[in-house]
Parts: C-alpha cells; sequence; structure tokens
C-alpha cells in the first residue's frame, strides 16, 4: 500500500497521509513522496484545488520519531532543510487553492503543514498540538513564521511554549483555522468547497495567493504597487473576461482556470 494516496475528482487533488498506525508521522519515503505529489499537482493544470489529509484516527503526528533518533536515519538539520521546507514551500508557492482537511490530531510538523495551507477545516474531534517544545525542539515547518502572524506573538508563544493540545473548535475561536465542522461532516462539507474551489478563476485565486504572501513582508507602498501589477495580470485573463461578460448576460460564469 502506498505511503500517499492520491485521488483526483472534479479537478481537485486529494492528497492522504498513510502511515495510520504511526498516525501519520513522516519519514523520509512519505516527505519526498508528498513533495513529489504537490509539484505534480502544481504541474497538471487539470488540477484546480488541493486537499491534504490522513488516513485513519490522525491527520498527521509529526515527525517520525524513531527515524529521528535512529543511527542511520537522516539527520536533525537535513530532516528539516529537505523534507519539511520543500514542502512548506510548495504550499505557499503552488498558486492553486491547498486546504487542510484535519480528520484527527495534528502534532509537531503536522500541524503546522496544516496551518501553511490557506484554508484550513477540522473535525471538531481533532486537536492541534506544538509538540515541539515536549522533547526540547523549536517549532519548525513554518511554526514560528505562520503562528505569531495567524493569532498574534502571545498565543504563538502560549502554544509552542506549553505545547498544549488545542481543539478544533478553540483553534477556530482564536483565528488559527477557517472552521471546526462536526466529524461526520468533515469529508462532505471540504469536498463541496474544493469542488468549489475547482470551478472558481485559478489563476486569479493563485495571484491573490501570491499577493498574500508577499503582503506579510511588504510596505504598503511595495503591496499597492504588487496589487497594481498583479491586477493587470489577472485582468488579461479569460476568467476575467467571462466573469464580466457573464455579470453583464445575466447566466452564470464557466470558468477555465485561465
Ligand atoms: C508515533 C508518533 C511519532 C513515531 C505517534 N513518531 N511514532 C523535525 C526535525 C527532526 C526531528 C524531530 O522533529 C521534527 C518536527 C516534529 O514534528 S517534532 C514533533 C514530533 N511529534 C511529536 O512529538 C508527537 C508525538 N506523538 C504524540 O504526542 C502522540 O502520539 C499524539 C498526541 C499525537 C497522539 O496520542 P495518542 O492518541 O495517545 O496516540 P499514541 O501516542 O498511542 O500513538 C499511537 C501510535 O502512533 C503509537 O505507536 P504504537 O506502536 O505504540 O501503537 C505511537 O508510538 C505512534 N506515534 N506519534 N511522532
Amino acid at each position: 500500500m502506498s505511503i500517499v494516496l492520491t485521488e483526483d475528482q472534479n479537478g481537485v487533488r486529494y492528497i492522504k497521509f498513510n502511515r495510520p498506525d504511526k498516525l501519520n508521522s513522516f519519514n523520509k519515503e512519505m516527505a519526498q513522496e508528498v513533495q513529489r505529489l504537490l509539484i505534480s499537482s502544481d504541474e497538471d493544470k487539470s488540477i484546480r484545488c488541493i486537499v491534504i489529509t490522513g488516513v485513519g484516527r490522525a491527520f498527521c503526528a509529526g515527525q517520525d520519531l524513531e527515524e529521528a533518533i535512529s543511527e542511520d536515519g537522516p539527520e536533525l538539520k537535513s530532516i528539516v532543510e529537505e523534507h519539511y521546507n520543500p514542502i512548506i514551500k510548495l504550499i505557499r508557492g503552488i498558486e492553486k487553492p491547498i486546504l487542510a482537511m484535519v480528520n484527527g490530531v495534528a502534532a509537531g510538523a503536522g500541524a503546522n503543514i496544516a496551518l501553511a495551507c490557506d484554508i484550513v477545516f477540522a473535525a471538531k474531534s481533532s486537536k492541534f498540538i506544538q509538540a515541539f517544545s515536549s522533547i526540547g525542539l523549536i517549532p519548525d515547518s513554518g511554526g514560528t513564521y505562520f503562528l505569531p502572524r495567524l493569532i498574534g506573538m502571545g498565543r504563538a508563544s502560549a502554544l509552542a511554549f506549553l505545547a498544549e493540545r488545542i481543539k478544533a473548535e478553540e483553534a477556530e475561536k482564536m483565528g488559527m483555522i477557517w472552521k471546526a465542522v462536526d466529524d461526520e461532516d468533515l469529508e462532505m462539507e471540504v469536498h463541496n468547497v474544493a469542488d468549489h474551489l475547482a470551478g472558481l478563476p485559478t489563476y486569479g485565486i493563485g495571484l491573490t495567493k501570491r499577493a498574500f504572501n508577499e503582503a506579510w513582508n511588504n510596505s504598503l507602498d511595495n503591496q499597492l504597487d504588487l496589487e497594481r501589477d498583479l491586477q493587470a495580470m489577472a485582468g488579461l485573463s479569460y476568467d476575467y473576461q467571462e466573469g464580466v461578460n457573464a455579470f453583464l448576460e445575466k447566466r452564470k460564469p464557466k470558468f477555465k482556470g485561465e
């Protein structure tokens, strides 16, 4: 059985971590496979939305700690550099909407991979744990970047230092995730949103993602310049024409994602 499962449906690529007996914790093989699948989802024009989730009762328990301490395993520094950093850069760099469907516990790098996604849905029974401090490590996989930006420095510090288990509803309340959903409704809700996103103007959404990425670090002046340039690009797209035509003709638009 493959270590990561994939399924393409209605323009949506589902990427499912598949080491359920290890709570989908990451080893080298799984990290490489996730990278490969993200790259191929980026390259495939028919894919217009990506959903990342886990098989079984966990989303992902972060790094496989047996591998991390094994003498013949990869070094800690190269685990971060070669396994997680490329995944986070791909999630942020792919100009298509990426959803996390957090189906169960998300700990360590697993939590931060979810938080790097554009929109995070989580089952109400799931929990987010910045587990790093419990084993003397620091939040990686973008944790020190995204957490303070998502929820503010005070909350980020508390979560990172205390490694408390945060329930999905609490995560939603503090703005860490988009939505906590009843467990039995999670798949249906995410499938509906993903299908909807895959029918939207993907090119414009991708440019929006690029603008948000840049906004973390830009001055207002630079961001306004960027918006001007990206808007000019969006304005040349098929989907812009289609959107305006459909509005004026009082019909539903049929976007191509271009
Ligand atoms: C696991 C794991 C796991 C292996 C559950 N590894 N087996 C980057 C660079 C380099 C080094 C280190 O790390 C990093 C980034 C990181 O991600 S650091 C953070 C690593 N993750 C953690 O510290 C979380 C460890 N796991 C847990 O605290 C618990 O398993 C949670 C809270 C996630 C779930 O608890 P339970 O629901 O009580 O499940 P469990 O603990 O009984 O786990 C079930 C099985 O999964 C068990 O195996 P077994 O053979 O006894 O059934 C665990 O050993 C295994 N497992 N996480 N990360």
